[in-house]
């Protein structure tokens, strides 16, 4: 079970509110395509993704990255029960997406570089530590269902 000290609540709802999912979330997903490419081995019905512009410009990967962050709102909503949040989740993309647990991680340090940009000094160091720490729980719990 992960404790979460008030300080670090506040700070991980503070950064998800100044979120906006529509802009992140596909820089995001597009971020993850381009930086690690055997990563576009699952999104096959997407289209062209021939390179970095494609990716950039393709509506499909725009849309997929706005519903994956859009699932983190459950888990800023539940910090005392990220695990939960997520089995189902995780267990689709385990039997049904075949989808490698290492790639979780990924997607969250482009999440991570994204948000590290768009906010400049505001993402301080302290800020960076907690911001990992929930996404380390959410990527351990989309992961907890792989057996
Ligand atoms: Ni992921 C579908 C959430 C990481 C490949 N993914 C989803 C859906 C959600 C979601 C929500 C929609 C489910 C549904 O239709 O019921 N994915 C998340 C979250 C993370 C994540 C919260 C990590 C933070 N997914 C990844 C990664 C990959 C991935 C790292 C591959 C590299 N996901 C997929 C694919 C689908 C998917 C593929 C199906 C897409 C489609 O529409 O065909």
């Amino acid at each position: 079970m992960v404790e979460w000290s008030d300080s670090e609540r506040k700070t991980i709802v503070s950064v998800w509110g100044q979120i906006n999912i529509d802009e992140i979330g596909p820089q995001s997903l597009a971020r993850m395509l381009i930086v690690y490419p055997w990563t576009q081995r699952y999104f096959g019905t997407f289209g062209n993704l021939f390179n970095a512009a494609a990716i950039l410009g393709n509506p499909k990967v725009a849309e997929h990255g706005k519903t994956v962050l859009g699932a983190l709102d459950k888990g800023v909503k539940n910090l005392d029960n990220i695990k939960g949040t997520y089995s189902k989740l995780s267990l689709l993309h385990c039997e049904k997406l075949n989808v490698d647990p290492d790639n979780f991680r990924l997607l969250a340090d482009c999440l991570t570089i994204v948000i590290a940009t768009k906010f400049g000094s505001a993402f301080n160091p302290e800020v960076q530590a907690t911001w990992q720490k929930f996404l380390s729980v959410v990527v351990s719990a989309l992961s907890s269902r792989y057996f």
